[in-house]
């Protein structure tokens, strides 16, 4: 079921509605680079189902394509930097999520040590 009824822009990437730098994708997954990177590598990785607003949803109802987009999340890091990457998911408006379609941001290559940002 889809979560509104306006199809996300994510929706759209995977619709090739919109054009995206895709990077890697599977039959459930589809990654592409940020729009507006934060880090040296910036990748966004998403399922292609609009199904699950975010993360806690997608824990709850499909762990299996959560650990395939973590899967494929390593994969990136390990095609694109030296392995080494932040994965993280923005839950709610007021921590920054801005498209509610469940999605990881993979960020690497050339981190700030320590910083968390
Ligand atoms: P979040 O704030 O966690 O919901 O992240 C949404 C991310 O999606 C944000 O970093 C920018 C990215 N984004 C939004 N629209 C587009 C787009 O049309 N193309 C690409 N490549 N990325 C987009």
């Amino acid at each position: 079921m889809p979560n509104d009824a306006e199809p996300t822009v994510f929706t759209r990437i995977v619709a090739r509605e919109i054009p995206a730098d895709v990077v890697a994708e599977t039959e459930r997954i589809i990654a592409f680079r940020d729009i507006a990177p934060k880090a040296p590598v910036h990748v966004v990785v998403t399922t292609k189902t609009p199904e699950y607003r975010d993360v806690v949803e997608l824990a709850a109802s499909d762990p299996a394509l959560l650990a395939e987009l973590v899967e494929v999340a390593r994969g990136v890091a390990a095609e694109l930097a030296d392995g080494d990457f932040r994965l993280v998911f923005n839950n709610g408006a007021n921590a920054g999520q801005t498209v509610f379609h469940v999605h990881a941001h993979v960020l690497a290559g050339g981190l700030e040590e320590g910083s968390l940002a």
